[in-house]
């Protein structure tokens, strides 16, 4: 049975990592379109800079949860699983997960807008850094903001209309293209499942629901 998985913030919820549309969620204290839009980069780097590192220094310091220890034995298991993943900490590859797919980047690595290079973040990321590549001061964290295209579509719509098991984790699904997986999964016959703290409003979706913090919830459904 082939397997995609979708994760959002809501599994690393419980290891430290804010979500960013709960009521103490990130987008409750910073604009979204001052850090998150490629406008608010060229508006002010520096502070995106810092928020940035910041996310950076708390990832380093927090753990994988048992959701994500769960997944990992899943993967690790039946390797005809697509792990998809939109949050940008390294939590699932920590948490033993194998061939995780970052589609809106990664915390972890830095990007060169003018050459398109891409290498491993340092701590803390400086507008005036340089690419290693091409010498360009356009350096910047290899994260999606909104107005730009997701990382490895076509790898996961080919996933998705061959899937027999749409499963999404911990998102609210507000953000598109991610929150339309569940439609395109259901289109080519996949059953859907949600696994969530409470239902998300996109849960009517779903053929199925299973609601409670995802540190219990998934492994229960994995294992
Ligand atoms: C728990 C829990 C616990 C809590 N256990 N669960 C109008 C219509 C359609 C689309 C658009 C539109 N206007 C604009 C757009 C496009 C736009 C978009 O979707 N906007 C919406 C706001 C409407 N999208 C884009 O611009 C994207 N690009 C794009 O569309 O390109 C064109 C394209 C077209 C067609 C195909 C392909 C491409 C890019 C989106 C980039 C999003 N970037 C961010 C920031 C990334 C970097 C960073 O981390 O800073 O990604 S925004 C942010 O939201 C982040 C997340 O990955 C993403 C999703 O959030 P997530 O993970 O769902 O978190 P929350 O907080 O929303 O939900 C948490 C959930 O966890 C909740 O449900 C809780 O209940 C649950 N939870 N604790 C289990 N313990």
């Amino acid at each position: 049975m082939s397997i995609v998985i979708l994760t959002g913030a809501g599994i690393s919820a419980e290891s430290g990592l804010g979500t960013f549309r709960d009521k103490d969620g990130l987008w409750s204290r910073y604009d979204l379109n001052d850090v998150a839009t490629p406008e608010g980069y060229a508006r002010n780097p520096e502070m995106v800079q810092d928020f940035y590192d910041a996310r950076r220094a708390n990832c380093r310091g927090a753990a994988p949860n048992a959701a994500h220890q769960a997944l990992g034995r899943l993967t690790a298991a039946r390797p005809d699983t697509l792990l998809v993943t939109q949050n940008v900490d390294d939590l699932h590859e920590r948490g033993g997960a194998r061939g995780v797919v970052h589609m809106h980047g990664e915390l972890s690595r830095a990007l060169c807008a003018a050459c398109d290079h891409r290498w491993d973040a340092p701590e803390a990321m400086a507008v005036s850094d340089t690419c290693p590549a091409c010498n360009a001061t356009a350096t910047r964290p290899d994260v999606v903001w909104f107005g730009e295209m997701p990382y490895h579509m076509d790898r996961i719509y080919d996933a998705l209309i061959t899937a027999d098991l749409f499963v999404a984790i911990g998102t609210s699904g507000s953000v598109y293209p991610a929150a339309g997986f569940v439609t395109e999964a259901k289109r080519a016959g996949a059953e859907t499942l949600e696994l969530n703290l409470e239902p998300s409003e996109a849960y009517g979706l779903f053929d199925a629901g299973r609601y409670g913090p995802a540190s219990q919830i998934v492994p229960l459904w994995v294992d």
